[in-house]
């Protein structure tokens, strides 16, 4: 339980983490060395690894070359079960709570069960909760599910304590890859003032300042994935606002 403590006692003492998205999809080897690099540098704490939809076929070489290279733990963030990789360190078994779509809140899991038991992975049973970012995600498409409203923070702070009552152990509000707007900072506010997992917060987090007020808000572990793709220098300047 290496990686889920250390969201538990970063959440404790207020130290917050960054967290990387690597969509396979999205770089070449060359582009993820230098992401590799430039991570360990800045103090990235994890790098997150999946996408909806991967479409080739790089996963397997990218995590043994993370693995290679550095300390910074690869976390499985699945967008189905083919994207199991005994290579990395841990996984965010994902139940999609925001949706009703009942392959993704246990059908899928069920599949991917034998194999997780099996393996050496830290799963992490996760809450996992679609917000509208104002356009339509691939996530959002790809999950047949409608997002949360973002100005209905009531019902995701019902949502998330359902999560919590039925033991699940970690939390992710995800306003989608890319989202126009990231999640609102009183919906975090209040998730996290009514609720006692560790919570994940990513999508459409492109500047330092959203990535500071996200940490402020209450997010204990920052996710950006898209903006990095984008620029990499990018790096240093949201571990910075996320771990000041
Ligand atoms: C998506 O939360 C992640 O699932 C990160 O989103 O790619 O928009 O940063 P971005």
């Amino acid at each position: 339980m290496q990686i889920y403590s250390s969201l538990v006692q970063g959440a404790q003492e207020g130290n917050k983490r960054f967290a990387v998205l690597i969509d396979p999809d999205k770089y070449s080897m060359e582009q993820l060395k230098k992401l590799i690099n430039i991570s360990q540098k800045a103090g990235v704490d994890f790098f997150f690894f999946g996408g909806s939809l991967l479409t080739r076929d790089q996963q397997d070489l990218f995590i043994k070359l993370i693995k290679k290279s550095c300390d910074i733990p690869v976390v499985l963030f699945p967008g189905n079960h083919f994207q199991i990789n005994i290579k990395a360190d841990g996984i965010l078994f994902l139940s999609l709570i925001s949706g009703r779509n009942p392959e993704l809140l246990i059908g899928k899991h069920v599949v991917a069960a034998p194999y997780l038991k099996a393996s050496k992975l830290e799963v992490i049973p996760t809450g996992y909760m679609l917000i509208d970012g104002g356009n339509r995600t691939t996530v959002g498409y790809m999950s047949n599910t409608d997002p949360i409203p973002a100005e209905k923070s009531e019902i995701a702070v019902c949502t998330a304590l359902a999560g919590e009552l039925l033991g699940l152990r970690l939390l992710y509000l995800d306003a989608g890859s890319g989202a126009s707007n990231p999640i609102p900072l009183n919906m975090i506010k209040q998730v996290k003032k009514y609720t006692t997992m560790p919570l994940v917060i990513g999508g459409g987090i492109r500047t330092p300042s959203q990535a500071s007020g996200a940490s402020k808000a209450g997010a204990d572990v920052v996710v950006v994935g898209n903006a990095i793709e984008q620029d990499l220098k990018l790096v240093p300047k949201l571990s910075e606002a996320i771990h000041s």
